[in-house]
């Protein structure tokens, strides 16, 4: 195994470990055995040594005076945050013996992990984890929170997590931003797009419910109300019909049900549209006009569209447009909403199902963590939180916040921070930063596997993931050959997967010799994609059967009572999720967050610039400094950043998200809330 821990001094390859779709290529300098800077890696073939703001200043955060350093068990109340030092035999010894008692009062399934992508390695975000916690026979957790919603809607059109290559999309000439705030969650899709412009000519637009960065970096950005894209789409895609814009061939050849499309999209005419958008008449016009005659296209599809009640069919819906045009034929045409498909490695063989004895081992959805804590029976009464920060992150905050005040459930978190979750915990355990772990990565927006080779020794007592779970299993007695494997192991038989042809070239002994290896690649079409049809369905048999319309369709939101505001909370630019928004370093450079809202609103209700509000519905409030202006509709409110309640404040705007799920894959609806807005 190759390690650079043992050369003091010197720059070493290495990559971002965020969840983030750029994943970057870095280059990381180290003096005395510490990280003194962190830079891109110019080599890397799409993220060529640029990298973002936040992880430009992570050094402070790998050495921060804050972070974890050995493991602590609670000596005050649930939640105050007071804790002890103690050993790593204490803690492991405390949570096994509680864990055999519980499994022999209450059953396996009484204990319940919670975890998501603080650091996307796959051995450390879905490898040793899942061994043990099958093992275990614990709970199954459902990770939803991301994007599942619009992962299912886009695979009944595609038939998988498959798109276009992102380095052809600067052969584009028309580009939309749909719902992607891409300058702060997508900056090398940006740099890509920025060189089409350029080099084409090429037009780039943004439709989004919210003006940012990516809306003021855009030629044309189109407003449009929350949860409403599925109409805009379906109004192109009538138009497209209509005017003839369509590509005949390419629809017989390739797709499934156009015919039955045609005739269904007739009901989608633009006054009907722009009524339910909010997009003047003469704009779909122009858009369906400027995308039925502009070739190549190229469609990057958001998660925001998809954190919404209606997300999956929405996603469905727009994945459909460019099989309308042909587009998918054209290098630099077609659509990204995720291209996790190509790098597929050995799940099965990394996660180890088999290891699980009772497949009818219930499960709980961790977008309803707040209400299963709280509800369901027989009671989850140990929670292992690793890698999320679910007391910030998870929507409807105030019921996950109560659920982990349960005085009878015992809490473990393992985290480089103390979190706001971590201070509901009985132990915490420090963890690794990427920095110091042996890992493999797959990008889910570029075609490159990468791997991450330890640069710097273990922070204080900080153990990774896959260590920590090795030695849980080893306090349980669990004493399979899948607990002893090693991580270059790991990651040699992951990628040992001759059912996906794309991973041809990707082994262990490939990404130690060169840091990062592309898929082997060739272009979705001609070929048979992995639809029942092998075709693009806009007619799906598969949906008709799972209870949907067959054919995409635009569905309302769904009624979260009468208050005047849809609620926006979207991600910032200098944090990634909650992640960063403990490091005084990020702080500052965000400053604060603030709540953007109509001038037409604020005036009706006497609010100026600079007001602090309370934004209220039944779940919950937080409060924010109001920004008035033109960056959303009126009707809508939209603030941006998962802050955590750092001196005194409150700020948590997951206390006003609802927990229901979305149409598709048990989806978050973190964007379908409403609120009201009091002046303070
Ligand atoms: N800087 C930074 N980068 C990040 C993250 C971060 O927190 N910070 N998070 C990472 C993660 S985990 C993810 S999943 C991605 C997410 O990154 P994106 O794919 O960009 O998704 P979001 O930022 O959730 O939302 C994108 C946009 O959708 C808009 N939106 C909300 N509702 C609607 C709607 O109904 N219609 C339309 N058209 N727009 C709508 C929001 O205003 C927002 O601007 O970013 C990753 N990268
Ligand atoms: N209102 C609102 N809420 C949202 C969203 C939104 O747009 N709006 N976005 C949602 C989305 S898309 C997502 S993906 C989720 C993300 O939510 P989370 O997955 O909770 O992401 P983070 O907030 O970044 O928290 C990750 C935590 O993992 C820790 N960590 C990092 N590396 C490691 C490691 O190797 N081991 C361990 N044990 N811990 C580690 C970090 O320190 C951090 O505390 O948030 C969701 N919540
Ligand atoms: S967070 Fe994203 S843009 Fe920033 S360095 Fe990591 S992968 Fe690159
Ligand atoms: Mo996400």
């Amino acid at each position: 195994m190759t390690s650079y821990i043992n050369q003091p001094d010197g720059v070493f390859p290495s990559v971002c470990s965020l969840d983030c779709p750029d994943q970057c290529g870095l280059l990381i300098h180290k003096r005395d055995g510490k990280i003194v800077k962190v830079e891109g890696d110019p080599n890397h073939p799409v993220t060529k040594g640029n990298i973002c703001n936040k992880v430009r200043n992570m050094t402070a955060r790998i050495h921060d005076e804050n972070r974890l350093k050995y493991p602590m068990k609670r000596t005050g109340a649930k939640g105050e945050g007071m804790f002890e030092r103690i050993s790593w035999e204490e803690a492991l010894q405390t949570i096994t013996s509680h864990w055999k008692e519980l499994i022999e009062s209450d059953g396996p399934e009484s204990i319940l992990p919670y975890s998501f992508y603080g650091n996307m390695g796959n051995l450390t975000a879905e490898g040793m984890d899942r061994r043990f916690f099958n093992r275990l026979g614990a709970t199954r957790l459902d990770r939803t929170i991301c994007s599942v919603a619009g992962g299912v809607g886009y695979q009944y059109t595609m038939g998988g997590s498959f798109g276009i290559d992102p380095e052809d999309t600067v052969h584009s000439k028309l580009i939309i931003f749909w719902g992607v705030n891409a300058v702060s969650t997508n900056m090398h899709q940006i740099a890509l797009a920025q060189q089409a412009r350029k080099q084409n000519g090429a037009k780039i637009v943004v439709i989004d419910v919210h003006k940012n960065q990516t809306a003021k970096f855009a030629d044309w950005f189109i407003p449009i109300m929350p949860g409403t894209d599925s109409a805009l789409a379906l109004g192109m895609m009538h138009i497209l019909f209509k005017e003839n814009m369509v590509d005949h061939a390419f629809l017989q050849q390739y797709t499934v049900g156009y015919e039955e499309l045609r005739e269904h999209v007739i009901q989608y005419d633009p006054k009907t549209v722009s009524n339910i958008t909010g997009v003047p008449i003469e704009d779909i016009y122009t858009l369906a006009r400027m995308y039925g005659t502009t070739s190549p296209s190229y469609i990057r599809i958001g998660n925001g569209p998809q954190h919404h009640d209606n997300g999956g069919m929405c996603i469905r819906t727009i994945s459909c447009l460019p099989a309308l045009t042909g587009q998918w034929m054209v290098k630099g045409g077609g659509a990204i909403k995720g291209n996790s498909g190509y790098l597929e490695y050995n799940a099965y063989y990394l996660q180890r199902p088999d290891l699980l004895k009772n497949k009818k081992t219930r499960r709980v959805n961790m977008n309803q963590i707040g209400e299963a804590l709280l509800t369901l029976d027989p009671p989850i009464k140990s929670l292992y939180i690793y890698s999320s920060n679910p007391a910030v992150v998870a929507p409807d905050g105030n019921k996950v916040r109560k659920g982990l005040l349960r005085e009878d459930l015992f809490v473990v978190v393992h985290d480089l921070f103390l979190t706001e979750t971590a201070k509901y915990a009985d132990i915490i355990l420090p963890a690794t930063s990427s920095y110091e772990n042996t890992d493999f990565y797959a990008s889910y927006w570029h075609h490159y596997m990468q791997i991450q080779q330890p640069v710097i020794e273990p922070y204080e007592e900080s153990k990774s993931n896959v260590e920590v779970f090795k030695l849980l299993a080893k306090g349980m007695g669990f004493d399979e050959p899948a607990f002893q494997e090693t991580e270059a192991e790991l990651i040699a038989k992951s990628l040992d997967y001759p059912r996906n042809p794309y991973l041809e070239g990707i082994t262990y002994e490939a990404l130690v010799e060169k840091q990062y290896v592309k898929a082997n690649m060739k272009p979705l079409l001609p070929g048979r994609l992995k639809t029942p049809s092998g075709k693009i369905e806009l007619y799906s048999k598969r949906m008709e059967k799972d209870g949907y319309p067959p054919l995409p369709t635009y569905i309302p939101l769904q009624d979260d009572g009468d208050l005047p505001f849809a609620f926006v909370p979207a991600p910032n630019h200098n944090f990634l999720n909650s992640t960063f928004s403990i490091n005084d370093k990020h702080r500052a450079l965000e400053k604060e967050p603030l709540l953007h809202i109509n001038v037409a609103d604020a005036k009706e209700r006497d609010i100026q610039d600079g007001d602090v509000v309370k934004v209220w519905n039944h779940r919950g409030e937080c409060e924010l400094k109001v920004t008035v202006g033109e960056t959303v509709l009126p009707g809508v409110v939209a603030t941006q950043g998962l802050w955590q309640n750092l001196d005194g404040a409150n700020q948590l705007v997951n206390s006003l998200t609802p927990d229901r799920v979305s149409d598709m894959g048990g989806g978050a609806t973190f964007f379908s809330g409403r609120v009201n807005i009091t002046k303070k």
